[in-house]
Parts: structure tokens; sequence; C-alpha cells
């Protein structure tokens, strides 16, 4: 894997400005292969705990790092890590990861990505009806690995650059399924796109002639939700290290599991980003 470098001040102006941001070549190939495998076995069983099948024939599994070890490499990516603690801070952890399977579809059969239900949206919609989009900052940011082949019909997923500061919704013209400004990004197999839970987005057209598998590794801050199932097996782990213990949940506690003082949970991430740099984090 990649050592950590600390985070570009560009690519941290980027995101700022567009919401997105895409970091190449952060998914190592071997890696890879192994989410992918583990994905083709997990859809092809019959387990529905943490099953996230959709009407529009979507399948996947939310949680797929307690799941299958072939994910646990992604909770702290060597590659990506650095740009998230730069982009939020110290204290976060892992909000979810959620496997996806998108068929790929003919325009006939499609019930989703049509004029009527065009699918654009923004996460964490629950945040903005209890604060309000204008109140609502940025509060997670969502790391998608695809784990399938990119291209043009790949069903890459389609952003808006910049709508996170947007209060209004994007508009999309009548008759049609993405806003005129909507991107879909030009990446290769082994690069990541990070976006945020203001911006607006879309899963795109998938018309490959195969599935396309994706995982979206979620992270926000320590003080917000899980969105997965809690998984405290996992934490019994002996093979994670302090960071990853953290960025899968571990609470404010002493190690004889009394109560310590709140966001002292932080700590691994805040020492490893003092190795990292003498930046401060934001
Ligand atoms: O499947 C996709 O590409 C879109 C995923 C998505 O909308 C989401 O993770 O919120």
């Amino acid at each position: 894997m990649t050592t950590p470098l600390a985070p570009d001040p560009e690519q941290r102006a980027t995101f700022d400005r567009d919401g997105l941001l895409i970091l190449r070549g952060a998914l190592a190939p071997e890696v890879r292969d192994r989410a992918a495998a583990a994905a083709v076995r997990l859809l092809a069983s019959d387990r529905t705990v943490g099953r996230d099948r959709s009407v529009d024939g979507k399948d996947g599994f939310r949680g797929v790092v307690a799941l299958d070890e072939a994910f646990l490499p992604l909770v702290a990516n060597p590659a990506v890590l650095p740009t998230l603690v730069g982009l939020l801070s110290p204290n976060i952890h892992l909000m979810s990861s959620n496997l996806i399977s998108m068929p790929s579809l003919p325009d006939e059969q499609r019930t989703i990505r049509v004029p009527s239900r065009h699918g654009w949206h923004h996460d964490m919609s629950s945040t903005v009806a209890d604060l309000g989009v204008e109140h609502t900052p940025r509060l997670a940011i969502k790391v998608a690995y695809f784990l399938t082949d990119p291209g043009p019909d790949a069903g890459l997923t389609m952003f808006v650059p910049g709508s996170h500061t947007r209060t209004g919704p994007v508009t999309v013209p009548e008759g049609d399924i993405d806003p005129p400004s909507a991107i879909t990004p030009d990446i290769g197999p082994y690069d990541v796109v990070l976006f945020e839970n203001r911006t607006w987005h879309a899963g795109g057209l998938n018309r490959s002639g195969h599935e396309r598998l994706a995982v979206m590794m979620q992270y926000g801050y320590r003080w917000l939700n899980a969105v997965d199932d809690p998984a405290p097996g996992i934490l019994d782990r002996p093979d994670l290290n302090a960071v990853e213990r953290q960025l899968v949940g571990a609470r404010d506690r002493h190690p004889d599991g009394s109560v310590a003082r709140e966001g002292s949970g932080a700590r691994p991430l805040t020492d490893w980003w003092k190795h990292l740099t003498a930046a401060p984090a934001r």
C-alpha cells in the first residue's frame, strides 16, 4: 500500500470548490481484486442481515467491513486517509461501508433515472430536514471505490460540481434525467472519488452489459451516528491498529474500559496526523 502523504493544499482547495475530488491510484490493485471477489460472494449469498435491495434492481449490503475482511484495507487506506483528516478533522469515524451492485438495464426496464424519477440527491437528508439546508455544513465525506471497470456506460456515480454550496436543489430540465452541469468523473480502475454530504449526485446509467460494483465508505465526525448496524465484534479483532479501531467505532474509553474525556477517542488519528505533517488538521 502507498505510504501516507500529507494532503496536497491544491487538492483541499479543489474539494472546497467542487465538493468532490478524484484521488488517482488510491486503490491498490490487489485490494481491489480481493474486495471485488468478496462483493461477488456476498451478493451471491442468501444473507439478509444488512442487505440493501431496492426497487430499481440495485442490490447490496451495509456494513461490509464487518462482513468480509477483504474490505478491511479500505478502512484506513493510507492513500485516502490524509485527505479525509485534512478535510474533516482527526475526530472522525466510519459511518457506513456500503456495497452497491447496480445492474445493467435496457432503457425500457429502468424505473429510476427516468424523467419522473431522476434520482439526483444529496446525502444526510434528515440533517437537512432538521437543520435546514443553509445550516447544514460539511459533515461527512464518502469515498467511492469502483470494483468493476469504469467507462462511459459503466454507471459510475455522477456529480454536479459546486452543488455543495447551493441552497436550492439542482434543476433537471423537463423530460431530461440530468442537470446540465452534471459530470461523470473521468477515472481509471484504481482511482477513487471523494464527495461530501451536500454534493448532489446520482448513480449513472449502466449500459455496460454487466453489473457495476461500488463500495461507498462514508466518514464523518465521531459525534454523528453510524448508519450501518453496530459491529461490536470488529473491535475484538487483534489485528486492527489504533487508527483502525478509532475508525470502526472505539468510544472515548481508557484501556480498562472506564469512561475517558469526551473526544479522547480521536487520539490515534490526532497522533498519526502529527507524524504526517506539522500543519494543523482543520
Ligand atoms: O450507486 C451510485 O452510484 C450512487 C450511490 C449513492 O447515491 C449514494 O451512495 O448516496
